[in-house]
């Protein structure tokens, strides 16, 4: 090579490694991929499709994300989500925090049965030292926590027989989602639970390969499972509520500028906020509207007293015990004075 043509390369080096915004951004992907386990209409897949929207608007363009729902990039395993997104399969997720319990023991916090007796226990959780404990163990494990959503408050849905008591269970074949934990309780309550992902789910209801399924009623109306999975009978004895949580994969976020960082920050909170709402909407009483709408639809709907829940709540107490000590008891400790002293 001619002298002054090394001399004129070296020097275009030279200029680009002194631009960073340039070199960034020249390191930016086309696409970003984000997981979901649901998608449109469910409020999981909007706050998906409106992260990315805000982020687009926020980055002028800089950052383009694409939702890609039903765990599609994890072959619709969502309890390998998490590992996927350590790995770079995954750029982004908005993620249970159940179906990330495998991989994040203390997110089993929120399954905890009759941990949060209400919506204003979930917020004590998520919006106080709790929450940024458990944003910093996710920070220790490779993602970058940005914001809560909700998936909601799970009451429990059949095809046989309306449930009141832990007797009425027996024998029910009742799906379940993720962390062990799960199997736990419903083995203690004397159902007969099994594990499968919600792919698997809807059809196995429908064919009545198992009987029930356990999901918050966003989920059961906008799957219809009253139609599509034959569940007539609901009890709604809000025994665990799964937050849901925004997260960015530390590569990704680390190849990001600043601003544009801060930019998918606020967008996260955003939508964040908006999807805690959506998946509210017709439950925080006295605005009973979905529960409501869902009885027109002929399903016949047992609201719980504490006075039921009781019985319940004894027959988990040993799994709730065993599990504070796999999570961690000062972490459920802390738990439990946030919620006693909710406000
Ligand atoms: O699989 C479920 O039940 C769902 C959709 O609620 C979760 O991903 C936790």
């Amino acid at each position: 090579m001619k002298l002054w043509l090394r001399i004129l390369s070296a020097l275009t080096v030279a200029l680009v490694w002194s631009m960073p915004q340039i070199g960034r951004a020249a390191d930016y992907k086309p696409e970003y991929k984000l997981s979901t386990v649901l998608g449109k209409p469910f409020p999981w897949g909007n706050a998906g499709e409106r992260w990315a929207e805000l982020i687009k608007e926020r980055t002028g363009g800089r950052i383009i994300v694409k939702m890609y729902p039903g765990a599609s990039l994890v072959g619709g395993d969502q309890t390998k989500e998490f590992t996927a997104i350590r790995q770079g399969a995954v750029d982004m997720s908005i993620g249970s925090t159940i179906n990330w319990s495998p991989q994040v023991v203390q997110l089993n916090l929120f399954s905890m049965p009759f941990l949060m007796p209400d919506y204003r226990a979930i917020d004590a959780l998520t919006g106080g030292e709790v929450g940024k404990e458990l944003f910093r163990i996710l920070e220790s494990k490779g993602v970058v926590p940005l914001a809560w959503g909700e998936n909601g408050f799970r009451e429990l849905s059949n095809s046989k027989r309306s449930i009141r008591t832990p007797d009425d269970l027996k024998g029910l074949k009742i799906r379940v989602v993720g962390s062990p934990l799960f199997l736990d309780t419903f083995t203690a309550i004397g159902a007969n639970p099994t594990q499968m992902s919600w792919a698997d789910a809807v059809p196995a209801l429908s064919s009545g390969a198992v009987d029930g399924q356990e999901n918050p009623l966003t989920v059961f109306m906008a799957a219809k499972l009253h139609s599509a999975a034959n569940q007539k009978y609901l009890t709604l004895w809000g025994y665990v509520a799964d937050p849901l949580i925004f997260v960015v994969g530390k590569d990704v976020w680390e190849s990001w500028a600043a601003e544009d960082q801060q930019a998918v920050r606020e967008a996260a909170l955003q939508a964040g906020k908006e999807c805690v709402a959506e998946a509210r909407k017709g439950l925080v009483p006295p605005d009973d509207s979905l529960i409501k709408e869902i009885e027109g639809f002929g399903v016949t709907v047992v609201k719980m007293s504490d006075a039921e829940k009781a019985p319940f709540k004894n027959a988990t107490r040993d799994v709730y015990d065993k599990w504070a000590r796999q999570i961690g008891v000062e972490l459920v400790r802390k738990a439990e004075e946030a919620i006693a002293a909710r406000k």
